[in-house]
C-alpha cells in the first residue's frame, strides 16, 4: 500500500498541470446517424469560451481552449483573445479544417490538383496569422487525406505534396510558434491515409525541423496498439508535442478520456512523469479531443479533466526508485506489483484534499450542478446551437 501521507511534491505537480479543453466539446455534436441537440449549448465562439473558463473555474487545471478554424471564426481574434483573457483562460492550439470542403473530395493539401493544394495551404497560413493574433504558440494539423481504393492516386506522390504543403506553413512560422501533426490510422479514408500513423508524422517532423513535433490522439491507433510506447519513444526523441485525449472504445469515438481505459492512460501518464514531462515548461500540450453526443457537456468535460488529472496522480506515485531496483534485479512480478500498486491506489481523497487547499470545491462536477450555470445558458441561450463536430 502506498503511504499518502507525505505528498508534497505530488501535489505541486499536480498543482502545475495543465489541460487544454476543445471549443468544440462544448457545441451540438453528434454521430453521421444523427445530431441529438441540447439546450443551452454555445452560439457563438465566446460563448464556447465561457464554458471552457466555466470549466477551469471548477477544476483549475483547465486554463486554456483550443479552437477550431472555421467554426470559431471571427472578426477580431485580438478582441476574442482579450474577451477569453479576461474570464481567466487563454486561447490555446489553433486547429485547421481542410476536410470540410467540396474541394477537398480527392484530399486537401496531398490533391492531384494544384489549385485545391494551394487553397487548403492558404488555409494553413490563415491559421497561423490568427495565432500571431491570439498569441498562440500551437498549430494543430490534421489531414483527412487518403484514399479509398488502390490505384486511385499515387501513394508516394501524395507523400511529396504533404511535405511541400508542411514547408511552407513551417517557414511562416513566427519564433514562439510551432507546428503539432497529428496522425490517424483511417477514417474518412479507409484504404490509405497520408498520415497515417506516429512514424509518418515523426519523419515529417524531423525532416521539417525543431518546430515541428507529433501530437498523438489516443482515439487514433488499432485495436491494440501500445499507445505508452509511442510516448516514451517521441519523448526520448524530444518530439513529442502535444495529446489529443479521447477514449477509444472501437474506433475514434472522442468520448470522454479514461472512460474506455483508465489503465491506459495511467500507463501513458506514467511515460509522461518518467520523463519529467508533466510540468508546462517541458512544452507538451496536454489536449482533449472530444465530442459529447448524449451527454451533457460541460459536466463531461469536468469529467474528462478530472480523468486525466487522477491518471496523473496515480502516475506520481509510482515509486520509481522501487520500480528501477526490480526492474534491474530482474524481478518481473515485482516490478509489475510497484506499478499496479500506484494504479490500485483510490487517489479521489487525495484530490479532494488538494482542492479544498486551493480554494476549489472538492468535488468539481457536483459544484458546477449547484452553480446554476447549467439552468443559467439554457435560459439564455434559448435559441442557440452552433455547430461544431459532426453537426
Ligand atoms: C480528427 C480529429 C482532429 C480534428 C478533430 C475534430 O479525427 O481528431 O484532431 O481536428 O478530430
Ligand atoms: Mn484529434
Ligand atoms: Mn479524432
Amino acid at each position: 500500500m502506498i503511504d499518502l501521507s507525505d505528498l508534497k511534491a505530488v501535489k505541486e505537480a499536480l498543482r502545475a498541470q495543465r489541460i487544454e479543453t476543445p471549443s468544440w466539446a462544448f457545441g451540438n455534436s453528434g454521430t453521421r446517424f444523427k445530431v441529438f441537440a441540447q439546450r443551452g449549448v454555445p452560439r457563438s465562439p465566446e460563448e464556447k469560451i465561457a464554458d471552457a473558463a466555466t470549466v477551469h473555474r471548477f477544476t483549475g487545471i483547465a486554463p486554456s481552449v483550443a479552437l477550431h478554424i472555421p467554426w470559431d471564426r471571427v472578426d477580431d481574434y485580438g478582441a476574442l483573445t482579450r474577451y477569453a483573457k479576461d474570464l481567466g483562460v487563454e486561447i490555446g492550439a489553433i486547429n485547421t479544417n481542410v476536410f470540410q470542403d467540396d474541394d477537398y473530395k480527392l484530399g486537401s493539401v496531398t490533391n492531384p490538383d494544384p489549385g485545391i493544394r494551394r487553397k487548403a495551404t492558404d488555409h494553413l497560413l490563415e491559421a497561423i496569422s490568427i495565432m500571431d493574433a491570439t498569441g498562440s504558440r500551437d498549430l494543430k494539423l490534421w489531414f483527412s487525406d487518403g484514399l479509398n481504393y488502390p490505384g486511385q492516386d499515387d501513394l508516394r506522390d501524395r507523400q511529396d505534396r504533404l511535405a511541400e504543403a508542411l514547408r511552407e506553413a513551417y517557414d511562416r512560422l513566427g519564433d514562439h510558434q510551432r507546428i503539432l501533426l497529428e496522425y490517424k490510422l483511417f477514417e474518412p479514408a479507409f484504404y490509405a491515409t497520408d498520415v497515417p500513423d506516429w512514424g509518418t508524422s515523426y519523419a515529417h517532423c524531423v525532416e521539417l525541423g525543431p518546430k515541428a513535433t507529433v501530437c498523438i490522439d489516443t482515439g487514433h491507433h488499432a485495436p491494440g496498439t501500445n499507445i505508452e510506447f509511442i510516448v516514451a519513444f517521441l519523448l526520448r526523441q524530444g518530439k513529442l508535442g502535444a495529446f489529443d485525449f479521447n477514449s477509444r472504445f472501437y474506433a475514434d469515438d472522442d468520448l470522454m478520456a479514461g472512460a474506455a481505459d483508465p489503465f491506459q492512460l495511467f500507463r501513458i501518464m506514467y511515460e509522461i512523469v518518467r520523463a519529467d514531462a508533466l510540468d508546462p515548461s517541458h512544452g507538451i500540450n496536454f489536449m482533449l479531443d472530444q465530442c459529447h453526443n448524449i451527454e451533457a457537456k460541460i459536466p463531461a468535460v469536468i469529467r474528462s479533466v478530472l480523468n486525466v488529472q487522477e491518471a496523473t496522480a496515480k502516475a506520481l506515485l509510482v515509486d520509481r526508485d522501487a520500480l528501477r531496483a526490480a526492474q534491474r534485479a530482474g524481478d518481473v512480478l515485482g516490478a509489475n506489483a510497484v506499478l499496479m500498486d500506484a494504479f490500485n491506489t483510490d487517489v479521489r481523497p487525495l484530490l479532494a484534499e488538494l482542492r479544498t487547499e486551493d480554494g476549489l470545491d472538492p468535488d468539481p462536477v457536483a459544484a458546477y450542478h449547484r452553480s446554476g450555470y447549467q439552468q443559467r445558458i439554457e435560459a439564455e441561450r434559448a435559441d442557440g446551437q452552433q455547430a461544431g463536430w459532426g453537426a
